[in-house]
């Protein structure tokens, strides 16, 4: 295919704070539930000092210009701006982030920023977390000061990372719900509280930024039926709903997603809802959507009690009687064995713009391995592949599919902290020098693809 992407199509990159940044406890920063976190795999490094992005800012902007990107996608740490998550607001993390983003707009790289990616401040879980209703207005306070400062720079918003994956995983991500007696129950709450604050943060943000545009940020698979037996079409419609569409449904229809209810009015987990919290919900409509999709899933039915395996997002799960996870044998695995399936990013495309009809912008996707550092050159060919595929079937989805879609922010602009397998799976087009537990120079190296990559920005996307 010869022709170009879109116009002012956003070619970016994304990070998120607790991965990247480092300064865990600088200038007033509060701790964040990644910080103190004590179930880091063996092995693997923490997030204290990460990328040392905190004091590298300015190098890492330069780098990302050089790249040529349009678009830079990165989280505002929560206990940055509020070291308590309530109350008290931390001048020296405003003016970090203020800072970041002038320097973006200096070499007009439009700036979106993520609201919540996975550090809830600590101050806040000590208070019960998001299962403490008070959360929500806690959120929207936050949410109202981030607008504050930065509403007049600022125009893509996203509420909050992955929503589906802290409700499905969250124990990887910080939810710990171990105590729990109804656990099916208090993520469901969980989840409630999340859709209430990401409601009142649009409603704010419509409010308050002028011109400016805010989507929730799920992670989303296409679902396969393992084979062409009925009830396993019943399976993945059933995933379909229990993965993706609950998230979505509620947040763009204003209502929860019927089959998920009534599974947890079934399962005596159903959580209460208000008239008031009926009248958010509906009124705290989405502009665009953003999404994540690193992979697509296969499920057939089960009978087999509730089932989960593999600690990390991709992880297979199982609920009884509803849908079986399974692996499907036809698609290649990354090293770190995530499937990758470019096909599956063009169906999932498609059938986010059918169902929702909204714009759409990538916020993640990418492949983790373990790169290494040769004479100053990192050769990632095998990322450059994976995002050749990937971006081929973006360009189809766009140009022969007709999918509204503004930008594209692979994971991640730079190394950073993997959510659960330390440095040694890197994602960046920007080398660090640093191992988990070695800090080294910490230097920045770019890859091989972020040559690639700058030329494809370039030219738009014309030879793909
Ligand atoms: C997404 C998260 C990111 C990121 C990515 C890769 O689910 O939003 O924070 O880490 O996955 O995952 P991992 O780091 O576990 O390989």
């Amino acid at each position: 295919m010869k022709n170009k992407f879109p116009n002012n199509f956003l070619w970016g990159a994304s990070t998120s704070a607790y991965q990247v940044e480092g300064g865990w406890n600088q200038d007033g920063k509060g701790p964040s539930i990644q910080d103190v976190r004590t179930n880091i795999p063996e092995g693997t490094t923490d997030f204290k000092i990460a990328s040392d992005h905190y004091n590298k800012w300015k190098e890492d902007v330069a780098l990302m210009a050089k790249m040529g990107l349009k678009s830079y996608r990165f989280s505002i740490s929560w206990s940055r701006i509020m070291p308590l998550g309530y109350g008290e607001i931390n001048k020296e993390g405003l003016k970090f982030y203020k800072n970041l983003i002038k320097e973006l707009k200096k070499y007009n790289i439009e700036p979106i920023i993520t609201m919540y990616h996975f550090d809830l401040p600590y101050g806040l879980e000590k208070l019960g977390g998001w299962l403490n209703p008070d959360i929500v207005q806690y959120f929207e306070k936050y949410a109202e000061t981030l607008y504050t400062h930065f509403g007049e720079y600022v125009k893509y918003w996203l509420t909050i990372n992955e929503q589906n994956v802290m409700i499905l995983f969250g124990e990887i991500v910080g939810i710990d719900l171990s105590k729990s007696e109804n656990k099916t129950k208090d993520l469901y709450k969980i989840n409630h509280h999340m859709m209430l604050a990401q409601a009142k943060a649009i409603i704010k943000c419509h409010k308050m930024v002028k011109n400016g545009l805010i989507g929730p940020a799920p992670n989303i698979n296409p679902v396969y039926a393992n084979s062409n037996d009925p009830i396993d079409q019943i399976a993945a419609f059933n995933m379909r709903h229990f993965r993706n569409w609950f998230y979505l449904d509620t947040c763009i229809f204003g209502e929860y997603n019927k089959n998920v209810i009534n599974y947890l009015i079934k399962n005596n987990a159903m959580f209460q809802i208000t008239d008031e919290e009926q009248k958010i919900l509906k009124e705290g409509k989405p502009d665009f959507i953003a999404f994540n999709y690193y992979a697509s899933s296969t499920a057939k039915f089960t009978l087999e009690e509730d089932f989960e395996s593999i600690a990390d997002q991709q992880k297979i799960k199982s609920l009884k009687g509803l849908y079986h996870q399974v692996k499907n044998d036809n698609l290649p695995k990354t090293q770190f064995g995530w499937e990758i399936d470019p096909l599956g990013f063009r169906i999932v495309l498609r059938e986010l713009w059918d169902r929702y009809n909204l714009p759409l912008m990538i916020t993640e996707n990418g492949i983790g391995g373990s790169d290494t550092l040769e004479n100053g050159v990192v050769n990632d060919q095998y990322r450059i592949d994976y995002y050749q595929l990937h971006l081929a079937e973006l360009k189809k989805a766009i140009l022969l599919d007709g999918v509204n879609v503004i930008g594209y922010n692979p994971w991640s602009a730079i190394d950073l902290v993997s959510t659960h397998e330390g440095v040694k799976k890197r994602y960046g087009f920007i080398f660090v020098d640093r191992d988990e537990f070695d800090l080294k120079s910490l230097k920045r190296y770019p890859k091989k693809s972020f040559f690639w990559y700058k030329k494809l920005i370039t030219e738009n996307g014309e030879n793909l």
